[in-house]
C-alpha cells in the first residue's frame, strides 16, 4: 500500500514507518520538527542520541534496501498538506504530527494556543485534502484515552447505547479529558467524525494509553535507527520517566496518592495495533473508534513494579509522594473496554520485570545524557497551589 506517516520523526511515528517499510509497503514520511525543536526550547533533549531524518533514513536504506521519502513542513500550511497529498497519494494516511503533552499545553496560554492550533487545525487542513484529493484514503488518527477521563461507569470503545426517557440511540461516548491537549484530541475526534458521516470519508481513531518502551524489532538492528525517548517533565511518559529515575537514582515522581489509573501499552503494541487498523480499513462513511491499550494499572502500581525490577539487578529505589501538579482524581473507578483490537488478531507484550530490565539497561548506556533539572514537574494546572517539586511531607 500507498503509506503516508504524518509526525514520521517522532517516538512512535519513525518506528512505524520503519515497520511498513519493511513489509514491501510504499511509506513517506512527513514532518516539521517541532518536537525536536520544543526540546531545544525548554533545554531539554531525547535521551537516546538519536540522528536526524536524513541519516535515519539513509542507514534505513542501508540496512533494509527500501526507501523511504521525506517532506518537511507544517500540518497548519494548507497548501504544503494538499501538495504532499497529490505527490503522494495515499491509500492510508496514519496520524501521530500532533503536540502530544499535557503538560505542554497547560504551561501558558502561548504553548495552549499552540497545542489546539496545531491539533485541530493541522487535522482539518487534512481532512481537506483527503476529501478533495483521495476520500478513498483510509485516515487512522491517533487519538488518547485521555478523550474520556476517568468517569465512574465503564468505558466504551467510543461509543455508548444510551436509553433516555423510554428511547434509545448509540451515541459518542461522553468526553471529560483532563488537559488542553487531551481536550484538542477530543476536538479532532468530532472532526473526524463529522468528515465521515457529511463527506463519506473513512477513519479510525485509535484511542490510546500511555506508552512504554524504546526497542522495536526494526530498531533494535541497528544503533542509528533507534526512537527518541524522552523522560523530561513535559514529553516523558510516566513509566519511561520512572525507569530513567531509577537510574540517576531520583526517587520516583509519583504524583498525589498515585492511585490514578490508565490504560497502558508497550511501544511494539502501538505498532501492532496500527498496522491492524491499516490493513482492517474502516468502511467509507465509517468512523471507528478502538481503545488502544492492553492493561490498566495505577501510577503507585508502577512504581512499585520499577523498584522490584530494579532492585532484582541491585539498583535501589525510592518512592517519593509529590505534590500533584495536575487536577485529576487520584483515587477513582476506572475500567476500559479493549476488545476490538484483540478481536482483528493483537498480540499483547505484557509488562513484566524483564521488560523494565531491558529498558533500565538502555538507559544505562545513556545515562550520562539525563539532563537532572528536567525531571522535576514546573508546570501546575493551577498555577499558585502548590509547592511543585518538594516530596509531600507524609511520602514515604
Ligand atoms: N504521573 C506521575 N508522575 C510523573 C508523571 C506522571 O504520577 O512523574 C501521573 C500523572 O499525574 C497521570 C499519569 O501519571 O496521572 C499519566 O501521566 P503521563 O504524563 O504518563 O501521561 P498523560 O499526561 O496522560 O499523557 C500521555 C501522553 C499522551 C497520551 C496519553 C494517553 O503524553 O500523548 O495521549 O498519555 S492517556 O493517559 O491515556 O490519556
Amino acid at each position: 500500500m500507498r503509506i503516508l506517516i504524518l509526525g514520521g520523526d517522532g517516538y512512535l511515528g519513525w518506528p512505524t514507518a520503519m515497520r511498513f517499510s519493511a513489509r514491501g509497503h510504499e511509506v513517506s514520511i512527513v514532518d516539521n520538527f517541532a518536537r525536536r525543536r520544543w526540546h531545544t526550547e525548554n533545554g531539554t533533549d531525547s535521551l537516546t542520541p538519536i540522528a536526524s531524518l536524513d541519516e535515519r533514513l539513509d542507514a534505513w536504506h542501508e540496512r533494509s534496501d527500501n526507501r523511504i521519502r521525506s517532506f518537511v513542513g507544517d500540518m497548519e500550511d494548507p497548501a504544503f498538506v494538499d501538495a504532499v497529498i497529490a505527490d503522494t497519494q495515499p491509500e492510508a494516511i496514519v496520524h501521530y504530527a500532533e503536540q502530544p503533552s499535557a503538560p505542554y499545553s497547560m504551561k501558558s496560554r502561548e504553548t495552549a494556543v499552540e497545542t489546539q492550533r496545531s491539533n485541530v487545525i493541522g487535522t482539518l487542513n487534512l481532512l481537506f485534502a483527503i476529501r478533495d484529493q483521495v476520500p478513498d484514503a483510509h485516515l487512522v488518527k491517533l487519538g488518547t484515552m485521555g478523550e474520556y477521563g476517568t468517569p465512574n461507569i465503564d468505558i466504551e470503545e467510543g461509543f455508548i447505547e444510551i436509553e433516555h426517557k423510554g428511547r434509545k440511540d448509540t451515541l459518542p461516548f461522553p468526553k471529560l479529558p483532563g488537559s488542553l491537549y487531551h481536550l484538542s484530541k477530543v476536538h479532532d475526534s468530532y472532526n473526524l467524525h463529522f468528515a465521515c458521516r457529511i463527506w463519506g470519508l473513512r477513519a479510525t481513531d485509535l484511542n490510546q494509553g500511555v506508552v512504554y518502551g524504546i526497542e522495536t524489532d526494526e530498531s533494535a538492528e541497528d544503533e542509528r535507527l533507534i526512537t527518541r525517548f524522552d523522560y523530561d517533565q513535559y514529553f516523558g511518559t510516566v513509566l519511561n520517566r520512572f525507569c530513567t529515575q531509577a537510574v540517576i537514582g531520583h526517587p520516583l515522581t509519583v504524583y498525589g496518592e498515585g492511585g490514578q489509573t490508565r490504560g497502558f501499552l508497550n511501544i511494539r503494541d502501538t505498532l501492532q495495533c496500527v498496522e491492524l487498523a491499516v490493513i482492517n480499513p474502516a468502511d467509507p462513511g465509517e468512523f471507528r473508534v478502538f481503545n488502544q491499550f492492553t492493561e490498566q494499572f495505577s501510577v503507585g502500581e508502577l512504581a512499585e513494579l520499577v523498584r522490584a525490577s530494579a532492585g532484582k539487578v541491585g539498583i535501589d529505589v525510592e518512592i517519593k509522594k509529590y505534590p500533584n501538579p495536575r487536577v485529576e482524581m487520584e483515587e477513582h473507578y476506572y475500567n476500559a473496554t479493549n476488545t476490538k483490537l484483540r478481536d482483528l488478531g493483537l498480540q499483547p507484550h505484557y509488562l513484566g520485570e524483564e521488560l523494565v530490565h531491558s529498558v533500565l539497561g538502555i538507559i544505562e548506556r545513556h545515562r550520562e545524557r539525563v539532563i537532572d533539572s528536567a525531571i522535576l514537574p514546573t508546570t501546575q494546572w493551577k498555577p499558585g497551589e502548590l509547592v511543585v517539586g518538594d516530596p509531600v511531607a507524609d511520602s514515604k
